[in-house]
């Protein structure tokens, strides 16, 4: 079990940076023809661990107390929420359905949402909704990279442009050393975060061939062939651990 886990940290630090293998500009047209759905479910492969206890230490009242990680959310059902899906290798396809400005924000010393999609160059504004301050810090390959401290119940705008291009953003806050969440800046609108059910509904799919990649940021990252063909939606069971 050590070991696995050993390697999948490697995986993932080499994923953090080869992410973005899709290098041409996409285009949004106006109407998809033949657009089809995929639709589909990540699932646990095997019994789900019990979630890793986060040791909430420090500006209590505010905080609350220890409490349960949210780095890997399995539902009864076995179905993982917040894996990120997205469909590589579509140059022209559908608008975009991540809005051009986004909100995010700090609560009891937690980053809500865990896991955010943005649009690369789109602007923001990071929250704290706190009466403790919080120090904003994200780690990334080149594509946002801040470290600011954010005062009791302030905010913080993010410029338009200042996120640079796709691939992930690992956030934290360096006075609260249990606070952790994602930022996936998109490459393409073919892309979404699984739900609570580990399900997940992409539309409007030019027929083609492509790569589906599925990122988890405990798991790491799969991908695998697709194949769309006009008419013939599809629905997949893709199992992970
Ligand atoms: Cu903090």
């Amino acid at each position: 079990m050590t070991k696995c886990k050993y390697i999948l940290s490697l995986c993932f630090v080499f994923f953090l940076g080869t992410l973005p293998i899709q290098a041409a500009k996409y285009k949004a047209l106006k109407k998809v023809k033949n657009g089809v759905t995929l639709t589909g479910q990540i699932v646990y492969d095997g019994t789900a661990p019990a979630p890793r206890m986060l040791k909430v230490d420090k500006d209590t009242d505010t905080c609350g107390s220890n409490r349960p990680s949210e780095e890997l959310l399995v539902s009864s059902s076995g179905g993982i929420k917040n894996a990120v899906v997205s469909i590589v290798g579509i140059k022209k396809g559908k608008k975009w359905g991540i809005p051009k400005k986004f909100s995010y924000d700090q609560n009891r010393c937690r980053f809500v949402p865990h896991v955010l999609l943005v649009r690369p160059k789109s602007k923001g504004v990071v929250l704290n909704s706190d009466n403790v301050g919080h120090n904003f810090h994200t780690v990334s390959k080149g594509i946002y990279n801040i470290n600011k401290k954010i005062k009791p119940n302030a905010k913080m705008k993010v410029k338009k442009k200042k996120i640079k291009k796709p691939g992930i953003i690992r956030v934290k806050c360096d006075l609260h050393s249990w606070m952790g969440g994602w930022w996936i800046a998109a490459e393409t609108p073919y892309t979404e975060l699984s739900d609570e059910s580990g399900k997940f509904s992409i539309s409007d799919i030019p027929p083609g061939k492509y790569k589906l990649r599925i990122w988890q940021e405990k798991l790491g990252e799969i991908v695998q062939d697709l194949v769309i063909k006009a008419g013939e939606s599809q629905n997949l069971t893709i199992k992970i651990k």
